[in-house]
């Protein structure tokens, strides 16, 4: 009985976010039973969540459930669903690549994947796209290095986290069109709605990018100024659900997807400046998936951005800026017949263990 056992539940930082790990042979496998639960073991509603493990903000109330995979290009199936904080709402429409940073070294802490004394390998199918990803990282002695020893080539930081850890190297494929069934779902690079050039672009995540000074700002702003702002809210509510039309979504009003990205021109010597609505908070750096996207975007010719950024030379990673520092990934796109295809994803992270234990939902 789970209210007075309590849930397995591994609670690790992967990338810039935070989250909840399950393995999936431990939650209900009715996804209405289930989202009900982690509802309460977050606890959502409130937007303290001072009742369960959230963090009471979209980056810190995240979950991965983890199993192993039927799929014999795979060793784990991850998926991934965002909690909301302050309504009851669980969406498994979107992905998340700053928690995938953890699944591989959970994979190892639970024995679903048998470590290498070394660097080892975990091949990650991500249900909530179908795309997949390959996560290598240090396991020297067949223990998961956290901090960035020898066997990690010591620690490195990324933006938007404080100290150093070890690094876990992503390499994505079939991210693009992977919610939407294009890399350009509209069919165009670039589109216009309600007086704004946009270009819609899925690389792992469904993004519309937008320059900031279309919207009257400059796009350096901090996350809380953004948010304190009204009028630009309803301007991009608006735009966002134009946006998720023209790219065949839906009815996205209770969706965390599409995400919106308002580019300006780099100021700190990276590619270009990002501010992301996720889509109504700030992130206060950036996602992965959202990154790529970003970059797969800005890449192609015509795209909103691709003359505002400072492309990289071919072979140099592509540096996003955010509001916390910059992201570098590494993202090629080539031009077909009918578009662009992807041929390479990549990015850096770091993932921490923070607290391995059982928790007890509120009933
Ligand atoms: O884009 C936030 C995050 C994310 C998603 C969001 C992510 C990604 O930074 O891959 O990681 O876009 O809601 O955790």
């Amino acid at each position: 009985m789970p209210g007075t056992e309590g849930i397995p539940c591994l609670l690790m930082r992967g990338g810039t976010s935070k989250g909840a790990l399950f393995l999936a042979s431990d939650l209900p496998a009715d996804p209405a039973e289930r989202d009900d639960l982690l509802l309460r073991i977050m606890g959502s509603p409130d937007p303290r969540q001072v009742d369960g493990l959230g963090g009471a903000h979209p980056l810190t109330s995240k979950v991965a459930v983890i199993s192993p995979s039927p799929d014999a290009g795979a060793d784990v199936d991850y998926l991934f669903l965002q909690v909301a904080v302050d309504t009851a709402l669980v969406s498994s429409r979107q992905n998340c690549g700053n928690i995938l940073a953890a699944v591989g070294p959970f994979a190892v802490e639970r024995g679903l994947v048998q470590p290498a004394d070394g660097q080892t390998e975990v091949r990650i199918r991500m249900l909530n796209t179908g795309s997949m990803a390959t996560a290598r990282f240090a396991t020297p002695g067949g223990v998961v290095d956290y901090d960035g020893g020898p066997a990690a080539g010591g620690a490195v930081a990324i933006d938007g986290v404080p100290g150093t850890a070890a690094a876990i190297r992503l390499n994505f494929e079939g991210t693009a069109g992977s919610s939407t069934g294009a890399l350009f779902p509209t069919g165009h690079v670039m589109d216009r709605a309600d007086g704004v050039d946009l270009t819609c672009v899925d690389n792992g995540m469904p993004t519309v990018l937008m320059r900031a000074a279309d919207l009257g700002v400059a796009g350096d702003e901090a996350p809380a100024d953004l948010e304190a702002n009204a009028g630009l809210a309803q301007r991009l509510a608006g735009l966002r659900l134009a946006a998720a039309d023209l790219m065949g979504m839906g009815d996205v009003s209770a969706a965390t997807v599409p995400k919106l990205v308002l580019l300006a021109p780099p100021r700190e010597g990276g590619a270009i400046a990002t501010r992301s609505f996720l889509p109504v908070r700030v992130h206060t750096s950036i996602g992965v998936l959202g990154a790529l996207t970003v970059a797969a975007g800005v890449l192609a010719e015509g795209s909103v951005g691709h003359d505002l950024g400072v492309l990289p030379s071919p072979g140099e990673p592509f540096r996003v800026e955010h509001p916390s520092g910059h992201f570098d990934v590494e993202v090629s796109i080539e031009a077909t017949p009918d578009g662009y295809t992807v041929t390479r994803s990549t990015a850096l992270r770091t993932a921490r263990k923070i607290f391995d234990g059982r928790v007890f939902p509120r009933p």
